[in-house]
């Protein structure tokens, strides 16, 4: 599996699946969510009320992540997942790996190639970038070197960044991992 960081636009990326940081009603929001359903169409929207009706009627919890169809968007799927909230006192790691994991697992199970992150939970939800690709990274690395990748024809995993700043942190961070 291979890392790639670039700086842009998920929206625009032509990959088997995005992944949205969404909250936990699945109806949108503001940052990358928001961009994510207005590039798609309001067939997302739709989508995510039906799991909600169906599957997930108290919210997708934090760490956890859910697949849906990316309708007018280039990729094929969108995974949801919810980063932890520095603002309301999540400040446990754990939660945010568990988001990237859990995302991949989703991923894999999709029969995805290739996936594109964004800096989940480094806007809205104030986590620092620098710790987030930290966790982001760990979690790809042990992805990959478990069982659960094994079977997956996971390729690529990119990190799309939509600020320079944050671009060159996810860069540096992963530069400097083993
Ligand atoms: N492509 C890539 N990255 C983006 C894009 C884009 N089009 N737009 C924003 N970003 P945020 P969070 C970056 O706030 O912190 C929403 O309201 C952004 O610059 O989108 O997990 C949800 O509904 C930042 O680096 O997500 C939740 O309520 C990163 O994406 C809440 O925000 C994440 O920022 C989630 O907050």
């Amino acid at each position: 599996m291979r890392i790639e960081i670039l700086h842009g636009d998920i929206t625009a990326r032509k990959v088997d699946a995005i992944v949205n940081a969404a909250n936990s009603s699945l109806l949108g929001g503001g940052g990358v969510d928001g961009a994510i359903h207005r590039a798609a169409g309001g067939e997302l929207l739709e989508a995510c009320r039906e799991l909600r009706r169906t599957q997930l009627q108290d919210g997708l919890p934090v760490g956890s992540a859910v697949a849906t169809p990316a309708f007018r968007l280039p990729a094929r799927w969108v995974i949801h997942t919810v980063g932890p909230n520095r603002h309301a006192g999540q400040t446990d790691p754990a939660l945010l790996a568990s988001c990237f994991q859990e995302s991949l697992t989703v991923a894999a199970g999709l029969g995805a190639q290739s996936v594109a992150f964004p800096a989940i939970s480094a806007g809205i939800y104030g986590w620092d970038a620098r710790q987030v690709a930290q966790v982001a990274f760990d979690a790809v690395g042990s992805f990959s070197s478990s069982g659960r990748a094994g079977d997956s024809p996971l390729e690529v995993v990119e990190f799309v960044l939509f600020s320079e700043d944050t671009t060159a942190v996810f860069r540096t961070v992963l530069e400097s991992s083993p």
